[in-house]
């Protein structure tokens, strides 16, 4: 058996409910492990928590709770968020299970036999909001530090340091030999610039426990424990060798956003490297959502909250949204009209028209019996089907989806040029509505095998109004020709409803 795809979201900090910039990754990396899965692969989908450090103890602290409890509660909501989105991961860690904390023991152990760790004093500043040292050099002209740094303290501490700068040279050269290692490649070409014009500091990965308990304790030295960055990457790992049957590791992608590529991207391969593992074969970054043209802010309220949106559009209406409005690499912005625009013209007035109306009419004129085969549109459906697979072997998700509307949008202009309504009332074009309404219900069969990893809950009902027993969830479905003369189709249904217009303020 060959080794599962493997692909892994960011780890979110368990201090907070989840927002839309959670939703949009998970979503990315549950099309693309679906999409894989419908193209024969066998795929691992990890995704999860990071439960430990001091955002999520101040946390705890502020909900009155010891940290462990405030992790387990807000982890329920977490997994119910998982499903609200339809995700097929196929594990999800938490930072605070004993398998994790076991093997990322086992790897501070290793390393600090392999000398790559060594304790020294350091004296200088620290934010705690950001959990990160800083120097004089991060000064700012005036000589403050950045706002988002929050309070800096001046600090004298020990610490144990990993060896990062004996390895720059190694990694900008296998950055450099493998160019889609970090995609889009305006984020790998911004690493090789930060790789080649900064010398890179010695890693602190501890923290004394009398300044913070809520973390792994290093194996070697109880008096500290585990600097949170250290521990959240190995989640990628030791989750692999929790499974140690699929032989998981190296992953294929890790999908992260814009904010955490240092750390996968330059810490994280450091790590492997002196661990004596293989570097995952891809970072994939998405870029940031805006609403309105503002950062998103709990504190100032610009906020989407994705379970409200999805209570009242619908899940795959979200999902729709966020991968045909944003391409994976820059940053997007949320409006509330362009969901509603987009759901009004691409879904109920495109996709949804198209599927109801051409199973109305089979239903009407030949009471859901499936006509004989025609291949009118056959040459329409294999482009798109071919355009697709190939899009989505390259994790294109929102071209892909521009060319499964290149395919509705034919369909749609199909029934307004052949008119089948007009044809119905002359019995002489018998045989023309016959072809016609093949066309069409064969058309919406493909676009239901198409759509499977994007809209998995509309390809679905797409199928069953077809009567089609199974699920779309293989592409070699969407061969033209699946319907055959005969089958009866169930009863068809609308798709997205038509939503009022939002009451005028007076
Ligand atoms: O960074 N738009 O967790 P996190 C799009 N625990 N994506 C966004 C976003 C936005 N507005 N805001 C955040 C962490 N994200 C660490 C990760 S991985 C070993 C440890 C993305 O909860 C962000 O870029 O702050 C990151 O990929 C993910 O949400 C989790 O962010």
């Amino acid at each position: 058996m060959s080794k599962p795809f493997y692909i892994t979201t960011a780890i979110d900090y368990s201090n907070g409910q989840p927002h839309i910039g959670h939703a949009y990754e998970k979503v990315i990396a549950d099309v693309i492990a679906r999409s894989r899965r419908s193209l024969g692969q066998e795929v691992f989908f990890l995704t999860g928590l990071d439960e430990h450090g001091q955002k999520v103890q101040q946390a705890a602290l502020a909900a009155k709770k010891s940290p462990q409890e405030y992790c387990d509660a807000l982890a329920a909501d977490w997994l119910a968020f998982a499903q609200k989105l339809e995700l097929t991961n196929n594990d999800f860690v938490r930072t605070t299970q004993p398998r994790h904390k076991a093997f990322a023991q086992s790897v501070l152990s290793q390393l600090h036999a392999a000398g790559q760790f060594y304790k020294a004093t350091y004296t200088g500043f620290y934010s705690a909001k950001e959990e990160t040292f800083l120097m004089e050099k991060d000064r700012r002209p005036d000589g403050t530090f950045d706002p988002s740094y929050g309070p800096v303290t001046e600090l004298k501490e020990d610490n144990y340091y990993f060896k990062l700068g004996e390895h720059q040279q190694w990694l900008i050269d296998y950055i450099e030999a493998n160019p889609t290692f970090i995609q889009p490649d305006y984020r790998r070409n911004e690493v090789l610039g930060f790789l080649k014009n900064n010398t890179l500091e010695d890693l602190c990965i501890s923290r004394p426990v009398a300044r913070l308990n809520w973390g792994i304790p290093l194996p070697f030295d109880p008096e500290f424990v585990t600097w949170v960055w250290f521990d959240a990457l190995v989640n990628y790992a030791s989750i692999a060798a929790a499974h140690p049957e699929l032989a998981l590791w190296p992953a294929d992608i890790h999908v992260i956003g814009k904010d955490i590529v240092k750390f996968h991207a330059v810490y994280w391969p450091i790590m492997l490297k002196a661990m004596g593992q293989p570097l995952p074969k891809q970072i994939l970054v998405h870029g940031w959502w805006q609403k309105d043209g503002a950062r998103i802010s709990k504190s100032t309220g610009n906020v989407i909250d994705p379970i409200a949106v999805i209570h009242e559009w619908g899940l795959d209406a979200f999902r729709f949204y966020v991968l045909r409005e944003l391409d994976i690499g820059p940053d997007g912005n949320w409006t509330d009209a362009g969901f509603r625009s987009r759901y009004q013209a691409e879904l109920a007035n495109g996709l949804g028209n198209l599927v109801n109306r051409s199973l109305s009419m089979l239903k009407r004129y030949r009471q859901g019996i499936v006509p004989a085969p025609s291949n009118e549109l056959a040459a329409d459906a294999a482009k798109a089907a071919d355009e697709t697979r190939a899009l989505l072997r390259q994790n294109q998700l929102q071209s892909a989806l521009q060319s499964i509307w290149g395919l509705v949008n034919r369909a749609n202009q199909y029934v307004d040029q052949t008119a089948p309504f007009k044809l119905a009332k002359d019995p002489a074009q018998a045989a023309r509505l016959d072809e016609v309404l093949y066309n069409l219900a064969e058309t919406c069969r493909v676009l239901a095998v198409l759509l499977w990893p994007f809209l998995p809950g509309t390809s679905t009902k797409i199928y069953a109004q077809l009567g089609l027993t199974g699920s779309p969830d293989q592409f070699d479905l969407s061969r033209w020709g699946g319907l055959t003369a005969g089958h009866a189709i169930g009863e068809p249904a609308p798709l997205f409803p038509r939503k009022d217009e939002p009451k005028k303020e007076a």
